[in-house]
């Protein structure tokens, strides 16, 4: 409904969402088509599908194998359509995205190319008010944010950039046409998940790669490859057991973590064990043992294994050793995944260069500049990450009760009620904000818990007659120590420059964010939150 006001047409919605991508779409389905509500689903992008609309840079894949990085609330989506590739490549994503919209009818409730500037809560009206760059108005009883763990590009302020001769993207607003690296020096900056899948891919089509590395990362080999037919006849065979698994799962990947201790087996058979998992290849290696991610001598060993194999597969033992990590244990960081990354280093027309030894002084207009050396490049790639969890939240300037800013509340680090709502902030859901599981799971799985709570605590208002929700103070506070508790659990908080504790951006506070208890144990805590009656929260 438009009513017209001095600032122009107010569009009134029970519920605004921010955000097409998984979790933007799926809570779209539910709040329309099962709770009754009228929803807008406002996107910045010209397209849906979120993370996989921005990030097309080369080798742009997916790190969770496609049978599960999907959908699993609806089996006839999931038995009409077919993923291509063990790990699926970004426009096999998008297309799924686009399929999904599609055949539940979304399209007509999300509006494209429209980029929310500001959102405050109006409490005599008990409405949000959400307004967009090209100056819209919005009015909604509730709004819900699915805005993306890693959608704000971290774009780091290296004096000159603006003098640069050449061409540079990040890796995270890619062009939609491509790069064409034909012939081309390219410097790629970064070597987390992102840089690592793109290296190997710019290196073959490159005339030089020069590698710019500040921290050296472990990786395992991804091992991807076509979904052969037996292997989908597998997977529509065991569906339901799979998403079962997922769903019972720590991290919402539908493995088995072993319940063995890397110290009940001897150092050989340890060793055997790493081999089959390496060779397997994916996130899985965590998974060989169940104390890598709880015991630093534990995962030593694992570490110790990955650095092996990367003197081993690197030729140069100068390069190989600046490859080589020896500031953080494996997977504290989040482990990326590959094809041909350390291999890559073999070519003749790649070079790394360890930024550990000496820092990027400055972008000069014919390239990189570090101490008295000037690497002369035609094309920058920042493949330099996120201002993650946090950034794109505070990037929509939300304002709650009495103006209270979140970038205020937030100065010192985020917090909030099972990552899902902030004290203060009426009838505002974060989907897979700070303090849920988010980033540390098979995202879909987190995002269709997050949906579908959501949606039943809507519906729970609306049956009751209420019309507001709210964490307190006091709940708030208790999870944030839950979180924090959580992650001192696991060794996580130990690498000291991951972006899980914001160490990537300058100035950012250095706050664990993620909720380290596991998707599992978090589904159970939000199930028994609803069960009382939605304890913690204030309903008015
Ligand atoms: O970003 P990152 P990413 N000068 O922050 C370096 C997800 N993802 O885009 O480690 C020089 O991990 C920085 O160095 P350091 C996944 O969750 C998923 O790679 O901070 N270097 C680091 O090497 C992943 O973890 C998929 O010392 C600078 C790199 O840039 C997350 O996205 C695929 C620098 C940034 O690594 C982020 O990954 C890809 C500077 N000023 C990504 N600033 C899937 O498959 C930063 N760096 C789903």
């Amino acid at each position: 409904m438009e009513t017209p006001n001095e600032a122009g047409p107010v569009r009134r919605y029970d519920a605004i969402i921010v955000g097409a991508g998984f979790s933007g779409l799926y809570q779209l389905h539910l709040l329309r088509d099962r709770v009754g509500l009228s929803v807008r689903v406002l996107e910045a992008a010209e397209g849906i599908g979120g993370t996989w609309y921005w990030n097309r840079y080369p080798g742009a894949r997916c790190d969770s194998e496609s049978y599960y990085y999907s959908y699993s609330f609806s089996r006839d989506l999931e038995d009409e359509w077919d993923w291509t590739e063990r790990y699926p490549e970004h426009g096999e994503i998008r297309r799924y995205l686009d399929h999904v919209a599609d055949r539940f009818s979304l399209r007509r409730d999300i509006q494209l190319g429209t980029r929310v500037s500001g959102a405050a809560y109006d409490e005599a009206a008990k409405r949000w008010i959400v307004t967009t760059e090209a100056g819209e108005r919005f009015e909604a009883q509730f709004l819900i944010t699915a805005v993306g763990c890693l959608s704000s590009a971290n774009v780091p302020a290296i004096p000159g950039l603006e003098s640069f001769a050449g061409a540079w993207y990040h890796t995270g607003r890619w062009p939609h046409e491509g790069v064409d690296f034909s012939g081309k020096r390219v410097g790629l900056i970064g070597t987390g998940s992102t840089g690592i899948q793109a290296a190997p891919v710019i290196a073959a089509e490159a005339a030089h790669l020069t590698v710019f590395q500040r921290t050296a990362n472990y990786s395992v080999p991804a091992r991807n490859g076509p979904m052969d037919d037996a292997f989908k006849a597998w997977v529509r065979q065991n569906a339901s057991a799979l998403r079962e698994k997922a769903r019972a799962a720590p991290n919402g990947h539908p493995f088995d973590f072993s319940d063995r201790s890397v110290f009940d087996v001897s150092p050989a058979e340890r060793q055997a064990i790493y081999e089959a998992a390496w060779e397997r290849g994916g996130l899985r290696f965590r998974a060989s043992f169940r104390d890598i991610m709880l015991d630093a001598k534990a995962n030593e060993t694992a570490s110790a294994f990955i650095r092996d194999k990367i003197r081993s597969i690197v030729a140069d033992p100068e390069t190989a050793e600046a490859l080589t990590p020896r500031d953080h244990l494996f997977a504290t960081k989040r482990p990326p995944i590959d094809t041909h990354y350390f291999e890559t280093f073999n070519r003749p027309n790649v070079t790394l260069v360890d930024l550990k030894k000496a820092p990027i002084a400055a972008i000069v207009p014919e390239g990189v500049r570090i101490a008295d050396a000037t690497y002369p490049l035609d094309v920058i790639v920042f493949a330099t990450g996120f201002d993650a969890l946090t950034g794109p939240l505070l990037s929509l300037d939300i304002r709650g009760r009495d103006g209270l800013a979140l970038r205020d509340v937030w100065a010192d680090g985020p917090k909030s009620y099972l990552g899902l709502q902030v004290p203060g902030f009426p009838n505002l859901f974060t989907m897979t904000g700070p303090g849920s599981p988010s980033v540390l799971t098979n995202m879909p799985v987190a995002i269709e818990q997050h949906a579908e709570w959501i949606a039943d605590c809507l519906s729970h208002l609306r049956e009751r007659g209420l019309d507001r929700v709210e964490a307190t103070p006091e709940a708030a506070d208790m999870w944030g120590a839950e979180v924090d508790r959580a992650a001192s659990a696991t060794l996580l908080p130990m690498a000291s420059s991951s972006w899980y504790l914001g160490a990537n951006v300058p100035g950012k506070p250095r706050v664990f964010m993620p909720y380290a208890g596991g998707m599992a144990h978090y589904r159970g805590i939000c199930e028994q939150v609803a069960a009382r009656g939605y304890d913690g929260f204030a309903l008015r």
